[in-house]
């Protein structure tokens, strides 16, 4: 009779190298899975795997680049992703198997990885710092994997030697190797697996928002049929701090409930007016830019803007007027609201008759400051209506107009907390000076903005202190849907001070005093800050 001397659990050599490298390539699925999944939140640019690939492009000799033209033709870009996809698979094999044998090399390995992917996805075109944040979180949890799957690969190795060298009874096998064997393997399965998994829907998606990100940027929108006048310099007051008459688009507020942006085609959009209507009416984006668009400057507010918030923006709008679409559709008797509906089912309820106003421009915009509407402002097709709180009105990625009644629906927030209705109130805030800020003594001008969309602003006075109330300078105003920049020109003295403001809109209405929170209806109160003066 002759003994078996084999481990029952044994590994050899070459199943645990092979295992490490299995480990890395685990690894490198993880780096690029959680770099893609966090893209979707801090936009496609951060997606590394076609940034390292461009970058590759980039930085690639002339002479090479002929060459992969030459020898694949058209499939030159695809020839280069398979090879960067064998390369990624060979060095994170070998960063398993260094990690196993020379650590920590292999986790410098795979980290030299993340950083490449950082440097190219921040380096791309049109990328920010912030993209490159996909591929830091993706390059950390990577090495993590790592480092905790070679662990387990070692812990497995040692209870596989244990149990070779015991004695052993006949029939019977150790239960260590097992448990060690099945640790590594459920957390190399798992890892891999949810990588790939995820991370692959997550490329799908980046690409359409990368596809969607390209043709905005080459679409070209008609002129306007009604262009808007350009601002009269009398409209804006020049005082360093003040809001700019006109938002710049990059730092025009953005709120909304899309934990992704959505990416809408717009040879795919459609809009489609139904409900109480005769006729039911759909529009495409091709028909949409046939009409006669018109251009009006309009500020938005939301109604969680607090007393001095900064939810608030001023932009050169460029639509077709909604009352023209809901003539066309011509709403039955018996309706009173239109409930809009974003892609992402964001709903927004708005009175008909605000909509069918000839005096209110209430807007089905595609151009914001004389661009396509970004993305995250409701790239192809959002609303704008003057006068009314962002919530109740200005619904972004907007695919529906359902002609109702408020006793039959509402919109996203009504059931959450908010009103029905939601007209914008009074207000005025102080820009400049900050609050808290330390001043010298002399003249300081104290500036802001005042608002009341599509009422309108009269009047702006200041308070320093206990001191009278002092009528600000308004600046001109070129239409009720706008702010209205102000300033006063305070002669300073030392001391601790507090600065006041209220506005009276053109009915002759002043800001109350009281202070009220945003919910249900929006904010009320007077700005105070308080600067001291040396
Ligand atoms: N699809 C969609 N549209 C939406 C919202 C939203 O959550 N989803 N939020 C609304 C709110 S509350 C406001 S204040 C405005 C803000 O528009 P902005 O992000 O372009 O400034 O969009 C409105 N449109
Ligand atoms: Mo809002």
């Amino acid at each position: 009779m002759s003994v078996d001397t084999r481990p029952a659990t044994g590994l050899s050599r070459r199943a645990v190298t092979a295992l490490a490298a299995f480990a890395g390539v685990v690894s490198a699925a993880v780096v690029l899975g959680v770099a893609e999944v966090v893209s979707l939140f801090v936009g496609a640019a951060g997606s590394p795997l076609f940034a390292v690939g461009s970058l590759v492009i980039d930085l690639a000799p002339a002479g090479v680049k002929e060459f992969m033209i030459a020898v694949f033709g058209t499939g030159d870009k695809a020839a280069l992703l398979a090879l960067m996809g064998i390369l990624i698979v060979v060095i994170s094999a070998a960063a398993g198997v260094l990690e196993l044998r020379r650590a920590p090399f292999g986790v410098i390995l795979l980290g030299i990885g993340g950083v490449v992917a950082v440097v190219a996805v921040v380096t791309r075109a049109g990328a920010t710092g912030f993209n490159g944040i996909a591929a830091v979180v993706g390059g950390v949890t990577g090495v993590v994997v790592l480092r905790l799957a070679i662990d387990r690969l070692r812990l497995w190795q040692r209870a596989a030697e244990r149990s070779a060298t015991a004695v052993r009874v006949p029939g019977r096998t150790p239960a260590a190797p097992q448990f060690d064997r099945r640790r590594f393997l459920t957390l190399a399965v798992v890892a891999g697996a949810a990588s790939v998994v995820a991370g692959t829907g997550a490329r799908l998606m980046n690409a359409t928002s990368t596809k969607v990100a390209a043709i905005r940027t080459k679409l070209t929108l008609p002129k306007a049929a009604v262009p808007a006048e350009p601002v009269p310099a009398a409209a804006m007051i020049d005082v360093e701090g003040i809001s700019p008459f006109v938002t710049p688009t990059a730092d025009f507020y953005r709120i909304d409930t899309a934990l992704q942006v959505p990416s809408i085609d717009p040879d795919k959009w459609m809009l489609t007016i139904t409900g109480m209507v005769e006729n039911e009416v759909t529009l495409s984006f091709a028909e949409l830019l046939t009409l006669p668009l018109e251009e009006h400057l309009a500020t938005l507010t939301c109604v969680s803007n607090d007393v001095g918030g900064d939810l608030i923006g001023n932009a050169l709008w460029l639509g077709y007027p909604i009352r023209a679409l809901l003539a066309q559709a011509k709403p039955k008797a018996g309706a009173d609201m239109v409930l809009s509906t974003s892609i992402d089912g964001f709903t927004a309820g708005t009175p008909l008759s605000v909509l069918q106003d000839d005096g209110t421009n209430a807007l089905l915009a595609v151009g914001m400051n004389g661009t396509p509407l970004p993305l995250e402002h409701g790239f192809p097709v959002r609303m704008v209506v003057p006068g009314l709180y962002g919530y109740v009105s200005a619904t972004k990625w907007v695919v529906e107009l359902k002609v109702t009644k408020f006793s039959e629906d509402q919109g996203y927030w009504t059931p959450r907390g908010w009103d029905a209705k939601g007209p914008i109130k009074l207000a005025s805030r102080i820009d400049t000076p900050l609050a808290g800020a330390a001043i010298s003594a002399g003249t300081v001008a104290i500036a802001g903005v005042a608002w009341e969309q599509h009422v309108g602003v009269k009047s702006v006075e200041v308070q320093v202190d206990d001191g009278p109330w002092v009528e600000a300078t308004l600046a001109d105003s070129i239409s009720a849907d706008t702010w209205r920049q102000w300033v006063y020109r305070w002669p300073a003295s030392a001391g601790s001070h507090r600065i006041q403001v209220r506005a009276t809109d053109a009915n002759g209405k002043t800001q109350g005093q009281t202070y009220q929170s945003p919910a249900p209806n929006g904010s009320e109160g007077w700005h105070s800050i308080t600067v001291s003066v040396s």
